[in-house]
């Protein structure tokens, strides 16, 4: 029989560190789970999740949308941060503050205080969307982190290094989990493998990353 104190098989640190600079905070946003959540229902009421087109002419299988000061888009024309949405022709949503705070603390919690993001990028994944290998390289200051929560379905995040070609680690990212990098790890390359089937008691048959940044 287990005794009282061993850990179960299963259960995954709070914290790890998952390269120079990033960290992985499992769990961190449930503690203001349902302060989140509508706060994300009021920003997607407002600019709803589109399929943006890659510079290269391939529609995005991962819908997105943002909050804050600017958003980030493609099309044919290329990556940018806008201030307006594309579809509506008028300024994003603003950023609540019950997002901004929580990215404000988890990044101290991670080693970057003071972080003050300006936008935050909402991805969808639906089953069978997924996120190539990349960097995110359109914000000006790449000393600043970047703060990502993962909601809903869990999803397995790769994470390589600053070369394309570079071994890549793969994570598990679960409903709460919150990954911040920066620092040396800010342009390592990333990406989402293929979303699998499944039903989350709260989001549903979806996966709804948030990422924070600093990008003016
Ligand atoms: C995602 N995330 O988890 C995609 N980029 O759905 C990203 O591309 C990302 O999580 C920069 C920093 C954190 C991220
Ligand atoms: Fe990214």
């Amino acid at each position: 029989m287990p005794d009282l104190f061993e850990k179960s098989c299963d259960s995954l640190p709070a914290r790890e560190d998952m390269a120079p600079g990033a960290v992985l905070l499992r769990g961190r946003a449930l503690v203001v789970e349902d302060g989140i959540l509508a706060a994300l229902g009021s920003v997607l009421a407002a600019a709803p999740f589109r399929h943006m087109t890659t510079p290269g002419g391939f529609v995005m299988s991962v819908a997105m949308t943002n909050c804050g000061e600017v958003g980030w888009v493609t099309d044919r024309s290329g990556y940018r941060y806008a201030v307006a949405d594309p579809e509506s022709g008028k300024a994003w949503p603003a950023m609540p503050e019950s997002l901004r705070r929580l990215a404000n603390e988890a990044a101290a919690e991670a080693g970057y205080a003071g972080f003050a993001p300006d936008s935050c990028l909402i991805n969808r994944y639906l089953p069978e969307a997924r996120l190539s290998l990349h960097q995110d390289r359109d914000e000006r200051d790449f000393s600043q982190p970047i703060v990502s929560v993962s909601l809903g379905l869990p999803a397995t995040f790769q994470f390589g290094g600053l070369k394309r070609a570079d071994p890549v680690i793969k994570y598990r990212l679960q409903h709460g989990d919150i990954a911040v990098w920066g620092g040396p790890s800010r342009l390592y390359h990333h990406g989402v493998l293929t979303l699998k089937q499944g039903e989350h008691p709260k989001l549903g048959r979806q996966r709804i990353n948030l990422t924070f940044r600093a990008a003016l």
